[in-house]
């Protein structure tokens, strides 16, 4: 059996030492030199090129180096019967567990006022609230928002999660559907959003949603840029009526030099590295992926191409 890498070239050493370890028995090529394409069964991808899936016929499942299938699913090559697999492994959960609970509990803390205090040498002790007191509204309660949830409601802090169908996480008031969102909106002082982007995500957060959060609300998006109406976002923060945003990914990536994201007192800007894949432990989630296959047993985490996700 044959897997097909498509990765940067300075990952690529990373991810056939992975594979040589979980995956031994399986010949691991590199695109562009594929051998003879009708071997290729299983292809690892992120963002491949134009004409990549143009001679795989023999494929069995698209694996994606990502969490975020939006922009595979778009690609015009991707065959559509093949079934396309979104990435869950530990590592990739922990870091972005680490990137939103570092975010909560800096705007919790006023940790911006405390380092605008230190500028002006000014000795003020701020408020303490208590986390109890605090509700977090996590879009999203899939592998990275349940994850985000339980480490939060572990910390104590009032947790809301919002998800497309109904779902039950302890110590998390579990919001659903469209007809919830402005309840569970009006919530959320410290609003994340690990939702997917799809056809009913898309442009989500715009003025009016924005609008039904609490003044002084904060707002961690880790998800994708597409999600948010960054003009919006940005007049809600020039108006005081959002306090801050913690942006790791955006519209149009890299952000632009001139973004005026990068100056805004308000912004914290990280380049779309809120969590990595790390090639160690996803390669072993897609071995124990293909080997499920092999013995005839159901994929996990397959893409529903109809919903985006
Ligand atoms: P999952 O597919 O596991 O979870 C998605 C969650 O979103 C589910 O709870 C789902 O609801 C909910 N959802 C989807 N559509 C809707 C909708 N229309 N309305 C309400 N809820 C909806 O995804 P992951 O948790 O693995 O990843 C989430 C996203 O995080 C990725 O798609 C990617 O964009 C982003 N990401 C960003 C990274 C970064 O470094 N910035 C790294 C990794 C991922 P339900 O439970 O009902 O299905
Ligand atoms: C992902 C990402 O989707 O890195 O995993 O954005």
């Amino acid at each position: 059996m044959t897997l097909l890498l498509a990765t940067r070239e300075e990952d690529t050493d990373g991810w056939k030492r992975a594979f040589a370890e979980h995956l031994p028995e399986t010949e691991v090529c590199v695109w562009p030199q594929l051998g003879d394409p009708r071997a290729v069964e299983y292809a690892l991808v992120w963002a491949p090129a134009e004409n990549f899936f143009d001679e795989l016929t023999a494929l069995k499942a698209i694996f994606c180096m990502g969490a975020g299938v939006d922009r595979l699913l778009t690609h015009a090559g991707l065959p559509a019967d093949v079934p396309v697999v979104r990435m869950v492994e530990p590592a990739l959960t922990e870091g972005m567990s680490q990137f939103v609970l570092y975010h909560v509990l800096r705007f919790h803390r006023r940790m911006d006022e405390y380092r605008r205090q230190q500028q002006r040498h000014e000795w003020r002790p701020l408020p303490q609230v208590p986390a109890g007191e605090r509700c977090v509204g996590i879009m999203g309660l899939g592998a990275l928002g349940g994850d985000v949830a339980r480490r939060l409601a572990d910390l104590d802090f009032t947790v809301a999660g919002w998800s497309r169908t109904a779902r039950s996480l302890p110590g998390v008031d579990c919001f659903h559907g469209g007809d919830a969102l402005t309840a569970f909106l009006r919530r959320a002082e410290i609003l994340v959003c690990l939702l997917p982007l799809t056809p009913a995500t898309e442009g989500l957060l715009d003025a009016a949603r924005l609008g039904e959060l609490p003044p002084g609300a904060c707002l961690i998006n880790a998800s994708r840029g597409a999600l948010v109406d960054e003009e919006a976002l940005l007049a809600a923060l020039d108006s005081g009526r959002l306090a801050g945003a913690a942006l790791d990914v955006f519209a149009h990536e890299p952000l632009p030099s001139q973004h005026p994201f990068w100056e805004h007192p308000a912004v914290a800007v990280t380049p779309h590295a809120a969590s990595l894949t790390a090639p160690e432990s996803a390669a072993a989630a897609v071995a124990a992926n293909i080997r499920r296959l092999e013995r005839g047993e159901a994929l996990r985490h397959v893409v529903d191409r109809r919903l985006g996700y």
